[in-house]
């Protein structure tokens, strides 16, 4: 594998880096800024280092799932689209992140490019009609393999059945030379994990892929044969090359093309290692263009135990850490708490306490400290350090060796490492500050010998700081940028355009230089940090909840429609329970009440137990009928806020769709429910729950002493079918 492209000293001198572009069926969350926090990170640094970067992200906005929350949100995909991309891209600038190019799938330079891909793996003898039948599942855009009713295996949705005609690509004779790749190539992809689930998935053998769908029109339109529209991930992937003016006749674009692919660093989440480690460089090899030189996948981001996302319900918003502690503390806290490549914890306690200690205590205290010193002690001029002691010595060493390590920590995108060996010298200076004390005057000093301390030990802290500074810039720009300024070293942004840590090395803060103003940076986070940041995430979920039962826009993430689900699905359930009326003390003649609580639920299509039913007194033919049962698919599922039992659903029953409250959510993850066809009772009088309506309830198996158990089909069942 030739060198990465961009490294120091490589004869190139570029870097391309991407994030994967992100769907636009739900808002930014966290977890979406953390890889494009880590890009934003790679690419500062690079472009410090003076290395000509491009920095792409942008969003990925065709599919069956993108279609359906338009449907569900009562827009177009085109509107739909547009409104979420314009979030993601607002988000980003609001905070900072320095991307060259936001790509949209939806551009018409993008569909021109991907039709020009998909001709060329066609004229390549790559692609072949065929017919796919099969399981699909919309939520991954992904094809599983397996009967009807397959759960898909990565995020456990019910799959559905797809049978039509496609167009599929010859994956299968890329699996040799996949894996002659990857061997020559030990550096293509990581982490460790990543890589082995990969070649294992390879290894396991590769069928040929379909590569388009024509039971749906939004996408891109294959050329010559545009009742079909091209296979979701196909298009997407394409991203990276297309961006960059791949299949674009402009000899501008050539050029950039030429000039930037193949791209160094694809950052993904490692869910979606598949995609990129093995279609994306079969299509390439297939088209004959270069592969990538690199995949790098990031952990999960945790939340409340689970990977944070949408339709968990478990989402904590940029905007929040921003609003309360600024972006710098939300990249650091990233960057530093969780070892890149592994999953981590995000709890705001822990966010709060690395912001104290690290943030405002440490680095912050310490450059505050000597900026005030030199203004107070030398004015306001760096001093001449004079004759080093074996404390400056010592000092330069440490600052030496964070030099060392920091570097290829980071450019391994090892940040946690980086970081923490960069702090180790903010402490270490720390330490010399407080025991040479230039704000002591001792009466064994003359004056002058005590003017030659301070001297001495600012100078030297304050070098120190500026080393700290200029490794920390890509992780802490806007802390870096005001430090800059303070330490007279101008504007960072502009000595980040000129390459200013090529040449980092101890001594460059010349004698004379007189610095700026003193001005805060990290102010401690106060007790209430974490209660307000929590405050502001509920009051956002409120408003999302409240807007979307108002509006019928989902909030979460929309579902896939479903196949027969497996037999059992789960249980209906009222947030408060009543108390469980056994049938036999019902009089004969009282209907079934459409009041009956979750607990009790109507037993009409599922056989209840026993002894339950045993001694049950008659209801006529027209008690039943009173009841309308029906058959609903699941939405759209999420936790109710501040509410344990509760899951908000959204149903379809074909001719509409409406919102049911469920206090199932001690039994069910609400992701694993979406898609999946139920049996509601459609005439139940609305009700409203934590200012929330009910319009229905859900029938289900109450076990005696056990987990509700849904109601559900082992056929193909229409929406709205009667249950009779
Ligand atoms: O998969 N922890 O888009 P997506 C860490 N459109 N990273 C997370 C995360 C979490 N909890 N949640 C999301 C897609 N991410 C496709 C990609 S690329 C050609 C097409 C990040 O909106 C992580 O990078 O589901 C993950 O891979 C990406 O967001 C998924 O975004």
């Amino acid at each position: 594998m030739t060198e990465a492209n961009g490294n120091p000293g490589s004869p190139a001198g570029r870097f391309y880096l991407t994030t994967p572009i992100y769907y636009v069926n739900a808002r930014p969350h966290l977890g979406h800024a953390y890889s494009t926090i880590v890009c934003d990170a790679v690419a500062r640094r690079k472009r410090a280092l003076g290395i000509e970067t491009w920095f792409l992200t942008g969003t990925d906005e065709h599919g069956q799932k993108i279609e359906r929350s338009a449907k569900l949100a009562g827009c177009s995909p085109q509107e739909f689209a547009d409104r979420i991309a314009g979030e993601f891209r607002g988000l980003w600038d609001r905070l900072e992140l320095t991307y060259d190019d936001f790509i949209r799938t939806t551009e018409e330079r993008h569909v021109r490019r991907v039709q020009h891909l998909f001709a060329t793996l066609r004229d390549r003898g790559y692609i072949y009609k065929g017919r796919y039948a099969g399981q699909y599942c919309v939520s991954d855009e992904a094809y599983v393999d397996g009967p009807p009713g397959t759960i898909c295996p990565d995020c456990g949705r019910v799959t559905e059945t797809v049978s039509e005609e496609n167009y599929f690509f010859k994956l299968s004779a890329f699996e040799r030379r996949l894996l002659e790749f990857y061997e020559a190539n030990p550096g293509f992809m990581g982490p460790e994990s990543t890589r082995r689930e990969v070649i294992s998935f390879v290894r396991s053998g590769l069928r040929d892929l379909s590569v388009s769908r024509t039971t749906f029109d939004w996408g891109i339109p294959v050329p010559g044969d545009e009742r079909h529209v091209i296979y979701v991930w196909l298009d997407a992937l394409a991203n990276y090359a297309t961006a960059i003016g791949y299949g674009s006749d402009d000899p501008k674009d050539q050029e950039k093309f030429r000039k930037f692919w193949p791209a160094d660093i694809h950052l993904i989440g490692k869910e979606i290692s598949r995609f990129h480690c093995v279609y994306w460089p079969a299509f390439l090899m297939a088209a004959g263009v270069a592969l990538p030189r690199s995949v790098r996948a990031n952990g999960w981001l945790l939340f409340d135990q689970g990977k944070m996302s949408k339709s968990r319900g478990n989402i904590v918003r940029a905007e929040t850490v921003h609003e309360v502690l600024g972006a710098d503390a939300l990249r650091y806290f990233l960057l530093r708490e969780i070892p890149f490549g592994q999953d981590g914890n995000f709890t705001f306690e822990a966010l709060v306490q690395r912001y104290n200690g690290d943030l405002a205590n440490g680095y912050g205290n310490l450059v505050s400290r000597v900026v005030n010193m030199v203004h107070k002690y030398c004015g306001g001029v760096a001093p001449e350090a004079g004759a080093a002691t074996p404390a400056e010595t010592t000092l330069r060493a440490h600052a030496e060796a964070a030099i060392a390590v920091f570097g290829p920590a980071f450019d391994q995108l090892n940040f946690s490492e980086a970081l923490k060996s960069l702090w180790l010298l903010v402490a270490a200076t720390d330490i010399y500050l407080t025991a040479n004390a230039p704000w002591k005057k001792t009466p064994e000093r003359s004056d002058a010998e005590h003017a030659a301390l301070q001297a001495r030990v600012l100078a030297t802290a304050a070098e120190a700081i500026r080393v700290i500074t200029a490794l920390a810039y890509p992780i802490l720009p806007d802390a870096a940028a005001k430090v800059w300024r303070q330490l007279g070293q101008g504007e960072l942004a502009d000595a980040a355009k000129n390459g200013f840590l090529i040449h980092l090395a101890w001594g460059g803060l010349q004698p004379g230089t007189k610095f700026g103003e003193p001005a805060p940076l990290f102010p401690r986070a106060e007790k209430d940090a974490v209660e307000r940041m929590q405050k502001l995430e509920d009051e956002n979920n409120r408003t999302a909840v409240e807007a979307a039962s108002a509006n019928g826009v989902s909030e979460a993430t929309i579902a896939p429609a479903a196949p027969p689900a497996a037999a059992a699905i789960q249980a209906a359930e009222a947030p408060v329970p009543a108390p469980a009326a056994p049938a036999a003390a019902k009089k004969a003649t009282e209907p079934l009440a459409p009041q009956a609580s979750a607990a009790a639920p109507a037993p009409a299509a599922v056989e209840a137990p026993a002894s339950v039913i045993e001694g049950a007194a008659h209801i006529t033919i027209d008690d039943f009928a009173k009841v309308e049962l029906r058959v609903a698919q699941i939405l759209v599922a999420e936790r109710v806020p501040k509410a344990d039992k509760l899951l908000r659903l959204e149903v379809d029953l074909g001719y509409e769709k409406r919102q049911i409250l469920a206090g199932i959510a001690q039994h069910y993850e609400p992701e694993k429910l979406i898609g999946r066809k139920i049996v509601i009772v459609a005439n139940l009088a609305p009700r409203k729950m934590r200012g929330l309506e009910s319009n229905g309830m859900l029938l289900a198996a109450s076990l005696e002493g056990g987990a509700p158990v849904l109601a559900g089909f082992l056929e193909d069942v229409p929406l709205g079918a009667r249950l009779k």
